[in-house]
């Protein structure tokens, strides 16, 4: 088994700002709506080891199908989507005198109609695989299915009949849900055409992910993830420019912490509003990131003021975390840089420090906190100093990480990001790392997200470029419509739960190219 976030205090006290909450909750917007029906019907198989669609019917040229026991059928969406399901069932043939017992499986990507959810053993619940079993003991009815779904495809099983009667479906629809619609952001035009089918992928991802909150992934965890957030904010400043919905998520996390102001790394909404017992160096930390960003895209001076004090604390207690000026290494998800297997996380951990101690100084300078500002000041020329002294070896031309000395893609990424040296040297160090490839690579689209943005930071736009084309590229050729979790191109059943089963395939983090591609090309 691989690194988990686990719960390390149960009875954890949990401190409300009223005012904040109140402000989050006046920013709920309405979700837009869109009635989608079914296009086609479709099968699904493998091909060279790959689930795809093996034959599509059109759905409106298609006589009623009947199912008996074990007849399954496989409709078609379209696209990917969000939200809610009404099937509109009947029964055929001789009075009905058994129940229909249906199993109902909704899938983002081919994949997963072909998964058998009895096989699942991994970490996470297996209440994520978005599957039903379902009795309906009187036929015709109008079945309103209560769970919110993501999906492309739902396949309906009879698991039984009776010999005397068959289910007929008669009609499906979806009431698709989201903040944004798809009209609200300029699609690229005058890029090639398999960039834009990579732009098209992360629109949809953002929008799909854009609910009441920035949710991590509408299928798992959907929930708010900070550090999701920190990235689907900056897609969203360059495509949908939803305001509410970034303002609303920061009076959150500023408004739902620890009783000692330690923003968490994921809150709920329902049943009540609560910050989780989960929480991460570096996404604490990026609450600083977020109020930067948000600032930089509204100039809105207020907020900065209002939440400045919520994000010093997080420097604050960051500290806590560290000692002799480096992050602590005693727990090895102290901090969550990436899913891989294996990556010692201290060295990114301290380049995260770096990159929001600037920024904080720039924040506590436009709050007018001037002993912050001296105080960040102080603490950010000591963690330069350590990022080199500590991390830094000259021989190899890498940064290594924790006792194992560890050379890993995403230490080096950050420590670029961080700007622990000038452009010419960051330069060299990322177009070594391309060399060399180092073995402790990246396993998801949120590390790669990072191994890319440090090479446009180094001004390396072909280099960034031709590997956004092979990993989202790459996606997109194994038919994705929304970009996924995690994706090994190695491996497509990687996982970082122990089974691709609970995966998301629409998940917040991997959307952005559609920023990159705005920003950079
Ligand atoms: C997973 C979620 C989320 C991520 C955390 C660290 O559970 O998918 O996206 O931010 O891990």
């Amino acid at each position: 088994m691989g690194d988990m976030l686990v719960s390390i205090i149960p009875d954890m006290k949990r401190r409300t700002v009223d005012s904040f909450v109140e402000k989050a909750k006046a920013l709920d917007n309405k979700l837009q709506e869109k009635l989608v029906k079914p296009l086609s019907l479709v099968t699904v198989g493998r091909e060279d080891g790959n689930a795809v669609v093996t034959s599509r019917e059109d759905i409106s040229r298609m006589p009623l199908k009947l199912l008996r026991k074990e007849d399954s059928l496989c409709m078609d969406f379209g696209d990917h989507h969000v939200g809610y399901v009404t099937l509109k069932l009947n029964s055929a043939g001789s009075p009905q005198d058994a129940p229909a017992y249906l199993r109902l499986k909704f899938a983002e990507i081919p994949g997963e109609i072909l998964d058998d959810s009895s096989t699942y053993h991994g970490w996470i619940s297996k209440g994520w695989i978005q599957e039903e079993f379902l009795h309906i003991d009187v036929l015709p009815c109008e079945l309103k299915l209560p769970r919110r779904y993501a999906f492309r495809y739902l396949e309906v099983l009879a698991v039984d009949t009776s010999a005397k009667f068959q289910v007929v479906v008669e009609d499906a629809s979806l009431t698709a849900v989201s903040a944004v619609s798809l009209d609200e952001a300029e699609p690229l035009k005058n890029l090639p055409e398999d960039l834009q089918r990579i732009d098209r992928a992360s629109l949809k991802t953002l929008q799909d992910c854009m609910q009441h909150v920035f949710e991590d992934g509408p299928k798992r965890d959907r929930r708010l993830w900070i550090g999701d957030l920190r990235l689907q904010a900056k897609a969203n400043y360059a495509t949908f420019r939803n305001m509410d919905l970034v303002k609303r998520c920061m009076y959150l996390f500023a408004g739902l912490t620890r009783d000692d102001g330690k923003i968490g790394a994921c809150l709920f909404t329902e049943p009540v509003m609560q910050v989780d017992d989960t929480f991460l160096f570096d996404y604490s930390l990026f609450f600083i990131s977020i109020l930067y960003d948000y600032y930089q895209e509204t100039k809105d001076i207020d907020i900065v003021k209002e939440l400045w004090p919520a994000a010093y604390r997080q420097i604050e207690l960051a500290l806590l975390d560290m000692e002799d000026g480096v992050p602590k290494t005693e727990n090895p998800m102290m901090a969550f840089i990436d899913w891989k297997d294996g990556l010692d996380r201290q060295a990114a951990a301290h380049a995260v420090w770096i990159y929001c101690l600037r920024q904080a100084q720039s924040l506590g300078a436009l709050a007018g906190d001037n002993q912050a500002e001296d105080h960040i000041k102080t603490l950010l020329s000591d963690a330069l100093k350590k990022a080199v002294d500590h991390f830094w070896d000259e021989e190899q031309g890498f940064f290594l990480s924790g006792e194992s000395r560890q050379i890993s893609w995403s230490s080096q990424a950050w420590m670029v990001l961080a700007d622990v040296f000038d452009k010419d040297k960051s330069r060299e160090l990322m177009l070594r790392l391309l060399a060399e490839k180092p073995e402790m690579g990246v396993s998801t689209p949120y590390a790669y997200h990072h191994v890319i943005e440090a090479l446009l930071h180094v001004g390396e736009k072909e280099k960034a470029l031709d590997l956004m084309r092979t990993y989202w590229g790459g996606m997109i050729q194994l038919g994705a419509d929304t970009f996924w979790e995690a994706f090994d191109p190695e491996d497509p059943n990687a996982s970082p739960y122990g089974s691709s089963q609970v995966n998301s395939f629409c998940h917040a983090w991997s959307c952005t190219p559609a920023w990159l591609l705005r920003e950079y090309f």
